[in-house]
């Protein structure tokens, strides 16, 4: 089967039904249009009302039913029919996704453009206005409904004009439209809020207390909700990264939350909002202040001041999407309050869609640390209108596995995932699924040895975050440092330093305390350690540094070299494409080797132990 770039996985599947009703229509359509999947049987759909995304798949009389609820027998519709064509037997127990919400937050801008995005332009904006193929959306649709997501919100969290009027009367028909492409995959729209609308409306103040601000939220929803009866609510980044919130107006987080969660709950809606809130304007000269503590510090103290249908969303580290960082000690916090874990599919610190990482081996990593998992789960989009959707045509495999993550919660395998999409996408007989699989699952390692070792984090470029720059971050006011000097590089981060651990529930906090116990692949995010510090194999930290750029720039070599092995099996298109990403890759890998080698070298004069090339 030739994989049809514009087909993402599901190349096996006849054209999605333009006329395609509710969920559980379209889930009859879907198992109608490609019966010839079914091995001679035929498949039958059967509604449990009020069992919403669950389904389980029976056989009855030697042919398949799908049982489930309104959007559960479309999930089982699509697992069924990837189960065939996998040849993988499609019979299963009653199911149901381990996360409520699966949402995709797409940071796209109404120009076009879409920030931290490497996949081409918006899938949905151009020049101010919407401007998308309804076919393309129903493609994309169904791609979400076949892994389970439910919903998304199409634009930036940095709301820039004129996207602030999504939610108003000069847009909204528009948004209407584009919730009822999206509503028979079952996928419900968010929409991303300016805090600040009350203002740029007419209005003297934003001011969450002041009740002709309420007066204006519900008027909002109530129009809303006039033109999308089943709009899922507002997503917000407020007194964050110059966004506006409540902090104007010396009011907590959970006063300005509740304002807008008031506005929606007579309608069901739910307010989405994040934590990513820290100083940005920070001194790099103040050792007091430590960035991974902010959210922390900010939201901990709310605990059940929030309205039942806030659900706070955060990232899975402290920090922002790094290569390696722990689990936010917010996931470990806040029993009252409903929760959302929010992963990054956009590479933006981890290769921008050139370098190849495949991302379960983190999520996998989240979920051995954090004990119990939050109601909802959400993903920063990596799509975009390239032709292949992600730039990266392996990238695709990242959408694919966040699907079955947001499923499967602790179930979820990230191997299974990866070997499941090259079956889909490649054909269930694609003969070079070991060396496929193996260069996905080694990906994050490379990259991780080649950029930033031991939880390190900030020595990429400052400007677009791609490439090396040990110092670029050094001196800014963003809060990010290293403090690398000639003896010792990292931020002591435990009891004696900044006191970040103690953010931790008390056993975590003391592994973490001790570099003893510390896991050493994150030992210089909690540590400040000396290039002579011994490590448990025996080398030195600065030898490590030195071996894993070394390696890692060998490795991305090694993927290379292996992708050249594939160009046989491959269709000539997307082979040519992705050569071209990979030989960046190396060049990449390259650059950050000598660059973090030298640096390093140029601090302690002391040379590699294995008598390997550094530039000074
Ligand atoms: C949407 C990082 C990114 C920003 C992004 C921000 C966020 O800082 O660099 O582009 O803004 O995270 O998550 O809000």
């Amino acid at each position: 089967m030739p994989c049809d770039e514009k087909l993402c996985w599901l190349p096996f599947l006849q054209d999605v039904p333009g006329d395609a009703g509710g969920p559980a229509e379209l889930a009859q359509k879907e198992l109608a249009g490609n019966a010839a999947l079914l091995g001679g049987k035929s498949a039958a759909v059967s509604l449990l009302p009020g069992a919403g995304d669950g389904y389980e798949i029976l056989e009855r009389d030697g042919n398949y039913l799908v049982r489930g609820g309104e959007t559960g027998v479309l999930y089982g519709a699509y697992r069924l029919l990837t189960d065939c064509y996998r040849g993988e037997s499609p019979l299963r127990p009653w199911t149901m996704p381990a996360f409520s919400l699966r949402m995709l937050n797409h940071w796209d801008n109404m120009d076009g453009s879409v920030e931290r995005g490497y996949a081409g332009k918006s899938l949905f904006f151009a020049e101010d206005r919407f401007a998308y193929d309804p076919a393309r959306i129903r493609r994309y649709g169904r791609l979400l409904a076949s892994i389970g997501v439910n919903a998304v919100c199409i634009n930036n969290v940095n709301v820039h004009a004129p996207a602030d009027q999504l939610i108003t009367e000069r847009l909204l028909p528009k948004t209407a439209a584009l919730a009822d492409l999206l509503r028979p995959f079952g996928v419900r729209l968010l929409l991303a809020v300016d805090y600040a609308l009350p203002v740029t409306q007419g209005l003297p103040t934003a001011d969450p207390l002041d009740e002709k601000v309420q007066a204006f939220w519900n008027r909002q929803c109530d129009l809303i909700y006039q033109y999308i009866p089943d709009f899922l609510g507002f997503l917000v980044k407020a007194d964050s990264e110059f966004r506006p919130g409540p902090f104007l107006y010396h009011r907590s987080h959970a006063e300005g939350a509740n304002l807008l969660a008031r506005a929606l709950k007579p309608h069901g809606g739910k307010v989405i909002w994040r934590c990513f809130v820290y100083n940005c304007r920070q001194d790099w000269r103040d050792h007091a202040t430590d960035r991974p503590m902010a959210a922390y510090r900010h939201y901990a103290p709310l605990d059940g001041q929030f309205e039942d249908n806030v659900i706070l969303q955060v990232k899975n580290g402290p920090y922002d999407f790094q290569v390696r960082e722990p689990a936010s000690p917010l996931f470990y916090a806040m029993p009252n309050t409903v929760k959302a874990l929010e992963v990054q599919l956009a590479q933006e610190y981890t290769g921008q869609q050139i370098d190849l990482y495949y991302m379960p081996p983190m999520w996998e990593e989240w979920l051995s640390q954090v004990p119990d998992l939050p109601d909802h789960i959400c993903a920063v989009s990596n799509l975009g209108n390239d032709e292949n959707w992600t730039g990266h045509f392996l990238a695709q495999a990242n959408l694919y596995a966040y699907g079955r993550f947001a499923w499967l919660g602790r179930a979820f395998d990230g191997k299974a995932a990866a070997r499941e999409w090259i079956a889909l996408t490649l054909g269930s007989d694609f003969p070079e699924t070991e060396r496929l699989l193996s260069m996905l699952l080694r990906s994050r390692g490379v990259y991780e040895k080649y950029t930033s070792p031991l939880g390190l984090c900030w020595m990429v470029n400052i400007s677009h975050h791609y490439g090396p720059s040990p110092e670029g971050y050094e001196f800014s006011l963003w809060g990010t440092y290293h403090r690398a000097d000639y003896l010792a590089v990292g931020i002591d981060r435990t009891e004696k330093g900044t006191g970040y651990t103690r953010q931790y529930p008390k056993e975590l906090a003391e592994q973490y305390e001790s570099m003893d116990t510390c896991p050493e692949e994150m030992l210089l995010f909690f540590h400040r350690v000396r290039y002579d510090h011994m490590l448990r194999d025996g080398r030195t930290l600065l030898q490590r540094i030195y071996d894993d750029h070394f390696e890692g720039a060998e490795e991305a070599e090694g993927l290379l070299k292996d992708w050249v092995a594939l160009q046989p099996v491959l269709p000539d298109g997307i082979y040519a494409h992705t050569l071209d990403r990979f030989r960046r890759q190396v060049q990449n890998a390259r650059e950050w080797r000598d660059v973090i080698n030298t640096y390093f070298h140029r601090f302690t004069g002391t040379p590699d132990a294995k008598g390997r090339t550094i530039y000074d």
